[in-house]
């Protein structure tokens, strides 16, 4: 990918996940804006932006490695990863079996005492394969250590999951009695 668009998929982040109203955007209860709202935001953002356009989003859901931006109707939004105060809700949806978690030993050791915690984000994230979440590890730490969340028992007993995208979940906190390592 460019680093132009690079910059504009971390840039689209910024203002899709973490801080809409720096950006003079509000997203609406799943998470939209409008395209136009969007494009507006980002030429006052940066001065050399003033040629970004719906276009440029395209390419950039188009060539990301990850499926991060959904566009359509007009409106565009991000399917995971939030911190706004006000909860983005999400489709609640039957789990797979098993979902994994990658992240660092550090955090696993407190993970198997505590349970997965949204942290700093609306959700806890998790992966459909074990690929994903060895990648997402990656970003963290050299050493990843993979998590295995019992997620359709988890579910059953009442515990929220939402489907993100194909290879993201979202859930309620998890406790430790289902999750594993390895
Ligand atoms: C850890 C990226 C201590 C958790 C990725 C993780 C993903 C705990 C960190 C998406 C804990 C939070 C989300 C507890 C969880 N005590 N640490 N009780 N519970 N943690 O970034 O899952 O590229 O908010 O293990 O690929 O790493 O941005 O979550 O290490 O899909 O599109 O606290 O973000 O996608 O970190 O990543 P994050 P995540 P993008």
């Amino acid at each position: 990918m460019k680093p132009y668009l690079m910059q504009l998929s971390k840039t689209m982040a910024y203002a899709l996940r973490h801080q809409p109203a720096q950006f003079g955007l509000t997203l609406d209860e799943e998470g939209w804006v409008l395209v136009d709202d969007l494009v507006a935001a980002l030429r006052r953002h940066r001065h050399d932006w003033q040629g970004v356009g719906p276009e440029d989003f395209a390419q950039v859901i188009a060539q990301s490695d990850k499926k991060r931006y959904e566009m359509r109707d007009g409106k565009i939004r991000a399917y995971y990863g939030h911190s706004t105060p006000q909860k983005v809700a999400q489709e609640v949806s039957a789990p797979p079996v098993i979902l994994f978690h990658g992240t660092t030993p550090r955090a696993a050791r407190i993970i198997h005492v505590e349970g997965l915690k949204p942290m700093r984000r609306q959700y806890v994230h998790l992966s459909a394969d074990l690929e994903t979440a060895r990648q997402v590890a990656l970003r963290r730490t050299p050493r990843p250590i993979i998590l295995r969340v019992s997620a359709l028992e988890a579910y059953q007993e009442g515990i929220k999951f939402y489907l993100g995208n194909d290879s993201v979940w979202l859930s309620e906190p998890v406790p430790p009695r289902f999750i594993t390592e390895g």
